[in-house]
């Protein structure tokens, strides 16, 4: 026997069924986020980077266009196993030779290009407004602004973005999920925090008066609990992103695991979560003592937030987008190492035997359970995951990052 069906047998015992595991994984859609490509920078403006985000280092071979860009997600998909979203912001906007649309003014042609390649892997888009690095954001606000000409500005820019992700859904015959996320606040002591969480309420609503159809359309709010330079008021806090999708239909939460205190955690909101909203979001990230964006590991933390959602048999119920962005290393390996580890991660739980473990808990037989979920740990995983990558037609996890090395050879070194 292989590893591979002596691992199938030990999970049997255990009442886990294997090939059903294997199946399922296959058919969960991540969504790849298009900005671990290129430092964030996006196609349609050239300033610094701003929002209260930042990334670090400057690895060879960033994806200076959308050319590039495309070059470097493909090799990604050639070496992740799994079903993909593709995950864009509204600032990779493509425009043809000499044409130039602001934010407020976009338009789905200029996504076109993002379609086409979608449609070549047949996979789904998921979309992001942009509300950072650019010149309407005056003194860090955007749907916050007291000017209300700023403040017009970013509405119409969410508007422009429904319509495309309108455009998303019906042209990828796939859910389009539109994430709201702005890093609006201040740096120090604010004179009025309702003030500009009522401008937030007021723009959202406003925003979402444009029309979509909410089983193809996903709009979320992202909460944020602090930013680079607004360290001491968010406008999108955690109590607001909730109550604000808990008050308004077609509306749901998002959750990112980089922004909250670093003392909390994530996996234990999913379930909380799960007891009142139909579907949630989520962006999986690895936080280092701030929102640091690290590329996702298969740590404890990844693996118990996956375990929640199988737990809670919400995989259908919760929609999973990565959002990393290392540019210290080489940005083809950070993209797929933290996409690899997610999958690793919704396998490992998938691998449990839940049912059990909740009996135990439920009879109160702790030391058992400790023992049990103890035990687990060394099951082999490893031999599935092996078996998962063959039948992906993946390299293995010795193996891929060879890939990786000849591509940096062949391509990323010449993109100076
Ligand atoms: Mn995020």
């Amino acid at each position: 026997m292989n590893a591979y069906e002596i691992a199938k047998e030990q999970y049997a015992g255990l009442g886990v069924d294997t090939e059903k595991v294997l199946d399922k994984l296959k058919s969960i859609p991540v969504s790849l986020h298009c900005w671990q490509g290129d430092d964030v920078t996006g196609f349609d403006q050239k300033g610094p980077l701003t929002g209260g985000i930042q990334t670090t280092g400057n690895y060879l071979g960033r994806a200076r266009n959308p050319e590039e860009l495309f070059e470097d997600i493909r090799k990604v998909f050639e070496i992740t196993p799994g079903t993909k979203k593709l995950n864009v912001h509204a600032s990779y906007a493509i425009f043809d030779e000499g044409e130039f649309a602001d934010r407020d003014k976009i338009e789905p042609r200029h996504f076109k290009r993002w379609v086409e390649l979608a449609k070549e892997y047949g996979v789904g888009i998921d979309f992001n407004p942009t509300f950072f690095s650019h010149p309407m954001v005056k003194d860090g606000l955007t749907l916050t602004s007291p000017d209300e000409n700023v403040r017009r500005f970013w509405i119409e820019h969410g508007k422009a973005c429904i319509r495309i992700a309108n455009y998303f859904a019906r042209e990828t015959g796939q859910t389009c999920v539109i994430n709201f996320w702005i890093g609006d606040g201040y740096k120090d002591i604010p004179a009025d925090r309702m003030g500009p969480r009522l401008r937030y309420k007021d723009s959202l609503e406003q925003i979402f008066t444009e029309s979509y159809d909410f089983d193809k359309v996903k709009p979320c709010v992202e909460s944020k609990v602090f930013g680079i330079g607004v360290e001491s008021f968010t406008a999108g806090s955690s109590e607001f992103a909730l109550s604000f999708a808990a008050t308004h239909d077609r509306c749901i939460p998002l959750m990112d695991n980089g922004h909250y205190h670093p003392t909390e955690v994530v996996s234990d909101k999913i379930p909380a979560l799960l007891c009142f909203f139909d579907e949630i979001a989520l962006h999986i990230t690895r936080p280092v003592r701030w929102d640091s964006d690290h590329v996702v590991l298969f740590d404890d933390e990844t693996k118990e937030m996956a375990k929640e959602i199988v737990r809670s048999d919400a995989l259908d119920r919760v929609y999973m987008a990565l959002d990393y962005f290392d540019a210290s290393i080489n940005r083809i390996g950070a993209w797929a190492t933290g996409f690899r580890n997610w999958q690793k991660a919704l396998l490992n739980a998938m691998l449990m035997p839940h049912d059990k473990l909740k009996e135990l808990q439920n009879a109160g037989r702790f030391s058992e359970l400790m023992a049990c979920q103890e035990g687990l740990k060394l099951l082999p995983v490893g031999a599935v995951w092996d078996e998962y990558l063959r039948r992906c037609g993946v390299k293995g996890e010795l193996e891929w990052f060879e890939d990786v090395l000849a591509y940096e050879k062949e391509t990323l070194s010449n993109r100076k």
